[in-house]
């Protein structure tokens, strides 16, 4: 029997609405849906990929737990979690609760009760050891919010702007921030052909790109010194809204001082872009009546990511490209509880030296989490407060933090590490307990995860009063004994005997507009997921059962409020001037960028992209997303490759200061000369074995980083993008274990 249902793939952050086909209790189809009013029946590899995720022959149906002889073997959920929990106690009654930490990766958000009952738990405990994949993403989004202030009434629409300017994204593919994410390249089209000025700056002729009015293709991690060259021009030229700021923008005077040595001519021959090309995006940026400008992954990983967040903002504060009054809130609440939108800020507030103070580098905790990047010392650094236990919720490390083998070491120093992966990934391989969890279609699913974006930064999220709501479309596979996320939380709390509050919204949105609710769990009865999901929506502005009656999701613009004016006695002002950021500003300006740039030991510079059939580590193992080409290539202009007597297919090592990977090139055009530009979570671990079969299966960049070498001073994020490297051919059968643990020696 064939039967179809509306759902939402989870299987990134866009959220779209989706049409699975179930034959004999199995998903056998998964299309875009075309009664979807948001979606218009888009959907990409992916997403139509679910059915083989769902029937994945490397999905894990038992949880599984790690033999003396290192071998994994099934275990029965119950088990696990009964001996998960007595590791816990002990570990505790010894260490502390500080010694438990949990980390919680990008395949949280698909459930929504997951974090929050992590969070729960974690606080329960009374350890404050709580990492999310955040700080090493864009934590400079939620810095420079806290620094600058963030508006009420959010960005203005891409679909009636004059202009964009993206930097360092790609949201064709990643559907991350700036173009809407329901079917980016459509909506970027549309604009494009309504007139839209679309301005990019990417050191690759990106899939986004090749629609931009102007394309500045800079140096990687010129970010700073570019949108200070912006700033310097519009400021020069008046091209601001003078209105604007004078009643919402406070220390204008020292920002534009602090652009003052920022000339075109300066900016141009730092970055590498035409003077007439900066000048005239400037001019274009400026001079629109509707726009805005967002950042991605590119600035966030180079040097200064906080503070390109911050110019950015900067950007959009002086030149008033934040709604107004009397327009349509963009991203009315839904699924959130109602909110009035008002044409003013939300004060700064503090970004870091509060809550946990961390044992390495200074750091602390910040608007944006705790340092990720330091999770890793904090397991290897003994003494009081020493982690000696991680619990992993749909994240990998092993292949998604920075300084790979420094994680590597610090995983295998655990005496618990506990996995919750639907896969034996890098991670789970080094886990102690590795947890089985249900697949998306088999548990309920709503959109309020995707709705909560908007706090992460600009341009994120639903760009329309937007709600789904989708109950499970099919039962696990059978004989298989797989734990919901939160249930595995929910059944480690009744073992410890604790009483955790299910967080709603999430513990780390920072300028929300009310605190995260904490939400009692009746710990006698369990509760049912889909009791949960209720729990999360109680109050929202739309309720949960209204939600339920438009299974094909619904736009409710009969709600969708206007912005408010702003209160008459509101003295809340943006911080254009803030003194730490026009400090580090200054220490750019200070940069002896010519030798960086002219150093020969290291002449390239490694840069991030992201794949359209894969998100980060997830996807590999599907063989209909895969087989194509199952490692990641290094991406090389031809000149580069020409002048280095390579071709495509042949083998190097790639040498930064810290380490090295081995991996094939290959020839992309589209790149300025200089780069490699390789996509991240690739490769396996660390080892010899894992190492020298680079060919199928790819290396890791995160090897490449070091994580106290350079990193920011606040988040912890070190260096993860323009990274200096030499390249190495290597002969057939070379590549194997070289290089293990050293540098170039330069
Ligand atoms: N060098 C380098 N490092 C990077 C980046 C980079 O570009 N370059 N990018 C950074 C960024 S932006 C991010 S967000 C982080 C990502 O960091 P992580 O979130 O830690 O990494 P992912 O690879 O997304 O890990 C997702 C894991 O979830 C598992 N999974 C998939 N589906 C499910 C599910 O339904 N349930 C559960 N429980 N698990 C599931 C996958 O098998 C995988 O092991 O990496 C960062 N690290
Ligand atoms: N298909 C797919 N979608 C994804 C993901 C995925 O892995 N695959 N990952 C998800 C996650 S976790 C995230 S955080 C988002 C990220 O989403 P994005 O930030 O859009 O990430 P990318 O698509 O890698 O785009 C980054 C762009 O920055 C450019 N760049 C590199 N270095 C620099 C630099 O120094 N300066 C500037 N100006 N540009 C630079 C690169 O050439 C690239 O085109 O995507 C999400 N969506
Ligand atoms: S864009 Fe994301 S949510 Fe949409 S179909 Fe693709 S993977 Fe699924
Ligand atoms: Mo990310």
């Amino acid at each position: 029997m064939s039967e179809t249902h509306p759902s939402i793939c989870r299987f990134c952050p866009a959220h779209c609405g989706v049409l699975v086909t179930v034959e004999d209790g199995a998903v056998t189809k998964v299309t875009g849906d075309p009664d979807n009013p948001l979606y218009l029946g888009y959907s990409c590899p992916k997403g139509r990929a679910l059915p083989e995720q769902h029937a994945n022959p490397l999905r894990l149906l038992h949880s599984q737990k790690r033999g003396e002889d290192g071998a994994h073997r099934a275990i029965a959920s119950d088990r696990a979690m009964d001996e998960v929990a007595a590791a816990l106690s002990d570990i505790i009654e010894r260490h502390g609760p500080r010694s438990v930490a949990l980390y919680v990766g990008t395949n949280s958000l698909p459930y929504a009760p997951a974090p929050g009952l992590a969070n729960a738990w974690l606080r329960a405990v009374g350890s404050p050891m709580f990492f999310t994949s955040n700080t090493i993403d864009q934590p400079g989004k939620q810095i420079a919010a806290a620094l600058h202030g963030a508006w009420q009434a959010g960005e203005q629409d891409f679909r009636t702007a004059d202009t964009w300017l993206l930097v360092g994204l790609n949201p064709v593919i990643s559907k991350s921030a700036g173009v809407p994410n329901q079917n980016p390249a459509q909506r970027l089209k549309d604009a494009v052909g309504r007139g839209m000025k679309l301005i990019v700056v990417d050191p690759r002729r990106s899939e986004t790109s090749k629609r931009a009015h102007i394309h500045l293709q800079p140096r990687p991690g010129e970010d700073p010194t570019l949108l200070a060259g912006l700033l310097h021009v519009i400021i020069a030229e008046e091209l601001y809204d003078h209105d604007f700021t004078d009643v919402n923008v406070e220390g204008f005077a020292e920002l534009s001082e602090a652009v003052r040595p920022f000339t075109p001519e300066y900016v141009a021959r730092r970055a590498d872009v035409p003077r007439e090309q900066l000048v005239e995006a400037a001019r274009v940026f400026g001079k629109a009546a509707r726009g805005g400008c967002s950042l991605g992954t590119g600035p966030n990983f180079a040097p200064h990511g906080n503070l390109s967040e911050y110019l950015s903002l900067c950007l959009n504060s002086i030149c008033g490209r934040w709604s107004r009054a009397g327009d349509p809130v963009l991203r009315a609440n839904v699924m959130l509880p109602p909110f009035t939108a008002k044409a003013q800020p939300h004060a700064p507030y503090r970004a870091w030296g509060k809550g946990e103070k961390l044992r390495v580098r200074g750091l602390t905790d910040t608007a944006a989490g705790l340092p990720t990047a330091a999770l890793a010392d904090e397991i290897l650094l003994p003494g009081e407060g020493q982690v000696k236990a991680l619990l992993c919720l749909g994240g990998n490390p092993m292949m998604a933090w920075p300084d790979q083998r420094k994680a590597f070491a610090a995983l295998q120093e655990l005496e618990l590490l506990v996995s919750i992966d639907i896969e034996m990934s890098a991670t789970a391989r080094l886990a102690h307990y590795v947890i089985a969890p249900k697949l998306t279609l088999e548990t309920p699913g709503m959109t309020l995860p995707a709705e909560m974006l908007k706090y992460f930064g600009h341009s994120i999220g639903h760009s329309k009063p937007y709600a789904q709501y989708a109950d499970k479309a099919v039962d696990p596979p059978a004989g298989s004994d797989l734990v919901e996320e939160w249930e595995f939380f929910y059944g480690l709390s009744q073992r410890m005997e604790l009483t955790p509050q299910l967080v709603g919204f999430y513990g780390w949105g920072r300028h929300i507009e009310s605190p995260p609710r904490l939400i009692p769990l009746d710990m006698e009865n369990k509760p049912s997921s889909e009791d949960l999901h209720a729990a999360l929506c109680e109050g929202s502005r739309i309720p949960l059962d209204e939600v339920k009656q438009h299974p094909h999701g619904h736009i409710f613009e009969e709600v969708a409020p206007r912005v408010e004016p702003r209160d008459p006695d509101c003295e809340v002002r943006f911080a254009a001037g803030h003194p730490d950021m026009l400090r580090e500003l200054d220490e750019v300006h200070r940069e002896d960028y010519a030798s960086a740039w002219g150093d020969a030991r290291r002449p390239f510079r490694l840069i991030p992209r992201r794949h359209n059939d894969f998100l980060n580590s997830s996807g590999r193992s599907i063989a209909k997303l895969s087989a194509r080409r199952p490692h990641n290539p290094a991406f090389l202009h031809p000149d580069d490759l020409n002048e280095l007597g390579l071709e495509s297919g042949d083998a190097v090592r790639i040498h930064s200061a810290h380490d090295s990977i081995p991996a094939l090139v290959e020839s992309d055009a589209t790149l300025r000369r200089g780069l490699v530009s390789m996509t991240h979570a690739f490769g396996g671990l660390p080892t010899e074995e894992d190492e020298a079969r680079f060919r199928e299966i790819g290396s890791n960049t995160g090897r490449l980083v070091s994580s106290e070498a350079e990193y920011d001073s606040i988040t912890g994020i070190p260096r993860m993008g323009a990274i200096p490297v030499a390249l190495e051919r290597l002969r057939e059968g070379e590549g194997e274990g070289e290089g293990e643990g050293e540098g170039d020696g330069g």
